[in-house]
C-alpha cells in the first residue's frame, strides 16, 4: 500500500483515477455480478449505516493521510474526526464553509463486530458491499487494502471472509478514503484550476470547474452493507422476459461461482403464493400460461405486477450439502419501439412524468427512506408513469420501487457535462463503457428500466464525439439486446453526431428561458420547429426530455415576469399546446426539468439553487404542480389501455 499513497498522493489534484487504474493494470472487464444484498435462508445482511468517525484531509497536498497511513490504526489515534453520519454527503452536515466545498480526499472509518457465525465458519462468506462512494474510493479492513473504485454512483463490494476469520470475536476497522475530484476523464468530467495569481489568491489556490448544473455532493450516498453467501454461491442472475400470445417467457441466465458440480433449481412464484413456473439449470424458459403481465402505473388497472423467482443452488462439497438461495422479482413485460411509438406489452406507451435529482436538504445526495418515500407518493399524486434519472443511476432501493410502482424509468449514466476535448479521448471513453457495463449489469433485471441513457448533453458537434458515442451507443445495446438507447442532445439536428445511433431522440430546450427570455409568445413556434426539425432528418420518435423555468416559490407576477410562478405556470402551458400537436404523432413523451429545487454550484444564474422544480426543495408544490396534475391525468385517462376512466379514488385502490 505504500505504492498507493504516494501515488494517489502525486496524483490527487489531477485526480487521474482512470489513469490511476491504468497504471495500476487494473482489469476494466467486470468480474461478477453484483446482486443486491438480500437475507434468505442462506444469506445473511448487516447494513453499518449510522455514524461514522471522519476526517477530511485539509493538508496542502492532500497527501497527509497516505504519508500517515490513516489507515494503518483507528482514525481518531491519527488526529481530530468527526461524527459523519451515512449515508449523507459530509457537505452541508456541519457549519464548517471549508468542508461544505471541500475538493480532495475524506476519511471514513467504522469498526464492526462480525457476528462469530460468519467468522467461525469457513463455509461463510463474508462481503462487504459500498453502495455508493463518490468520486473515487479506496478500501482498506483491519488496515489491509481490500479494494478501489471509480464513479460514485455504482455499487462495489470485495471479499473480506479471510481478514475478518483471521481475528474472530474481534472489532474490525473499515477505512473508506474518498477523493471528490474530478478531472476531464472522470464521469462526470471537471477540471481543477489552479490560480497563480498571488495578487488575488492565496499560495496553492484551487477551484474545481464542472459542465454540469448540480453541486458536487461528496461521501457515502448510500448504503453500506456486510453480508454472507456460501462458498459455493449464486453469483448473477440474468432475467429477460417476452410474451407469446398470453404466455409469459422468463428467459434465465444464472452464474455460479466457486464449484463445477451443482444443481440449480428454479421456481417462479405469483403473487399469491403459487408455483406457476419450475425450471433447471444455469440457462433455460419458464412459461406462465396467462401471464400477469406488469404494466405501467395508469396504463392499467393492475399495474407493476411481479413474480418472484426462487433461485436455489445446491452444491455437493467435501463437507456435506451446500445450499444457496437468492430471490429476485420478475415483472414480464416487453418493450420495443416501432415506427414512431415506444411500445410496452405492445401498446403505445406515451412518457408524462419528470426528471430527478438524489438531493435534499442537509442530507444533499444520502439516501433517505422517509425522502424516497415523498418522492414517490409525489409522482403517483401527479399523475406521472416515469422519470429519468438524470444525470446518473439512483439507489438500487429506489430502482426496486420503480418496478414496484409501475413507474418506469429512462436509466442515465453519469455522462454530462462531457464538454472538454480532452473528455472525448480513448482513457475517457474506456471508462465511459466501463460504467455502461457497471450500470448494465446492476439494473438489468429491473422490469422498470425500458431505455439506457448514455449522456446528458454532451458537445455532441465535435468530430469525435461520432466515433465517441457510436461505440458508447453500440456497447450498450450489445451488452443489453432488450432495450433501446437514447442519449440526450440539446443541440441542432443538423449537427448532432449521437442521434444517428440512437433509438429514440431526447431533447432539452429551454424556449424564453436561456433564449428569448421573457418572449413567452414564441414557444411554440420554437417548439414545433425543433420537433420537425428533427423528426425531418431522423425519422426517430421524440421525447420532449427536458423543459421548465425557474420560480421563486412565493414570487408572483401577472403579466407574467421570469421567475415569478406566473412566468413558470405560462411557459409549461406553451409547451403543452405544442406537445399535444405532436403526440399523437411521433412526439412518445414528456418530462418536466424538473421534480424539484436542487443545489447547485454558486453562479450569479442560480438562486439557492436551480428553481425549475415543480415543487421546493422540501417537496411543496408549487402552482406549476397542480397545472401538471391536470394535464398528466388527462392523458393518463385518454392512453389507459383498458377502457376504464381514472380518477383519484381508484388510483387509491390501485396501489
Ligand atoms: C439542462 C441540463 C440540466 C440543467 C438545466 C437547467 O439542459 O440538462 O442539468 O439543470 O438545463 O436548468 O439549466
Amino acid at each position: 500500500m505504500q505504492v498507493a499513497g504516494a501515488m494517489v498522493g502525486a496524483l490527487w489534484v489531477t485526480g487521474a483515477a482512470a489513469l490511476w487504474a491504468a497504471l495500476c493494470g487494473r482489469a476494466l472487464a467486470l468480474e461478477g455480478g453484483m446482486l443486491y444484498p438480500q437475507e434468505t435462508p442462506s444469506r445473511e445482511r448487516k447494513d453499518l449505516n449510522g455514524l461514522w468517525d471522519f476526517r477530511a484531509d485539509f493538508s496542502e497536498d492532500r497527501n497527509q493521510g497516505f504519508r500517515e497511513r490513516w489507515y494503518q490504526r483507528p482514525l481518531r489515534e491519527s488526529g481530530p474526526v468527526l461524527d459523519m453520519p451515512v449515508p449523507s454527503s459530509f457537505n452541508d452536515v456541519g457549519q464548517d464553509r471549508k468542508l461544505y466545498s471541500f475538493i480532495g480526499w475524506v476519511w471514513y472509518e467504522r469498526q464492526v463486530l462480525v457476528p462469530r457465525s460468519w467468522t467461525q465458519d469457513p463455509g461463510t462468506r463474508v462481503m462487504l458491499r459500498i453502495s455508493s462512494a463518490h468520486y473515487y474510493a479506496i478500501v482498506w479492513v483491519n488496515g489491509v487494502h481490500v479494494t478501489e473504485h471509480e464513479g460514485g454512483h455504482l455499487p462495489f463490494e470485495a471479499d473480506i471472509s479471510k481478514l475478518v476469520q483471521f481475528s474472530p470475536g474481534e472489532l474490525n476497522r473499515i477505512t473508506i478514503a474518498i477523493n471528490n475530484t474530478l478531472t476531464p476523464h472522470t464521469l462526470p468530467p471537471g477540471i481543477i484550476e489552479h490560480m497563480t495569481d498571488s495578487s488575488r489568491y492565496p499560495k496553492y489556490y484551487f477551484v474545481q470547474k464542472t459542465n454540469f448544473d448540480f453541486f458536487n455532493y461528496a461521501g457515502l450516498h448510500r448504503s453500506v452493507f456486510l453480508y454472507t453467501t456460501p462458498v459455493s454461491y449464486i453469483d448473477d442472475v440474468t432475467v429477460t422476459t417476452d410474451v407469446d400470445q398470453g404466455t409469459g417467457l422468463v428467459n434465465y441466465e444464472i452464474v455460479v461461482k466457486s464449484n463445477e458440480n451443482f444443481e440449480l433449481e428454479l421456481l417462479l412464484w405469483d403473487k399469491e403464493g403459487r408455483v406457476v413456473a419450475k425450471g433447471m439449470g444455469a440457462r433455460g424458459q419458464l412459461a406462465v400460461p396467462s401471464a400477469q403481465l406488469w404494466w405501467p402505473y395508469l396504463m392499467h388497472e393492475q399495474p407493476a405486477y411481479l413474480y418472484t423467482l426462487e433461485v436455489t443452488l445446491v452444491v455437493q462439497t467435501g463437507a456435506g450439502i451446500v445450499s444457496d438461495v437468492y430471490t429476485l422479482p420478475v415483472g414480464i413485460r416487453t418493450v420495443e419501439v416501432v415506427h414512431n411509438q415506444f411500445l410496452i406489452n405492445g401498446k403505445p406507451f406515451y412518457f408524462h412524468g419528470v426528471n430527478k435529482h438524489e438531493d435534499a436538504d442537509i442530507r444533499g445526495k444520502g439516501f433517505d427512506w422517509a425522502l424516497v418515500m415523498k418522492d414517490f407518493n409525489l409522482l403517483r399524486w401527479l399523475g406521472a408513469n416515469s422519470f429519468r434519472t438524470s444525470h446518473y443511476p439512483y439507489a438500487e432501493e429506489v430502482m426496486q420501487l420503480c418496478d414496484r410502482y409501475g413507474i418506469v424509468v429512462i436509466d442515465e449514466c453519469p455522462g454530462v457535462g462531457i464538454v472538454l476535448p480532452e473528455s472525448f479521448k480513448n482513457i475517457s471513453l474506456q471508462h465511459h463503457l466501463e460504467v455502461m457495463e457497471e450500470l448494465v449489469r446492476r439494473d438489468k433485471n429491473h422490469p422498470s428500466v425500458v431505455m439506457w441513457s448514455v449522456a446528458n448533453e454532451p458537445v455532441s458537434w465535435l468530430a469525435p464525439a461520432a466515433y465517441y458515442f457510436k461505440t458508447v451507443i453500440g456497447h450498450t445495446k450489445a451488452l443489453d439486446p432488450t432495450r433501446p438507447v437514447t442519449f440526450v442532445s440539446n443541440s441542432r439536428p443538423e449537427v448532432d453526431r449521437g442521434a444517428p445511433y440512437v433509438d429514440v431522440i431526447c431533447i432539452n430546450n429551454y424556449y424564453s428561458w436561456y433564449h428569448d427570455y421573457g418572449h413567452l409568445e414564441v414557444i411554440q413556434l420554437q417548439v414545433n420547429a425543433a420537433f420537425e426539425n428533427w423528426y425531418k432528418l431522423y425519422q426517430k420518435p421524440i421525447i420532449q426530455s427536458e423543459y421548465g423555468a425557474d420560480n421563486i416559490p412565493g414570487f408572483h407576477q401577472d403579466p407574467p415576469l421570469m421567475f415569478s410562478e406566473e412566468y413558470q405556470k405560462f411557459v409549461l402551458q406553451q409547451y403543452h399546446f405544442a406537445l399535444d400537436q405532436k403526440r399523437k404523432d411521433y412526439v412518445i413523451g414528456e418530462l418536466i426539468w424538473n421534480f424539484a429545487d436542487f443545489m447547485t454550484d454558486q453562479s450569479p444564474r442560480r438562486v439557492i439553487g436551480n428553481k425549475k422544480g415543480i415543487f421546493t426543495r422540501q417537496r411543496q408544490p408549487k402552482g406549476s404542480a397542480f397545472l401538471l396534475r391536470e394535464r398528466y391525468w388527462k392523458i393518463a385517462n385518454e392512453t389507459i389501455t383498458f377502457s376504464s376512466t381514472l380518477d383519484t379514488t381508484r388510483l387509491a385502490m390501485m396501489k
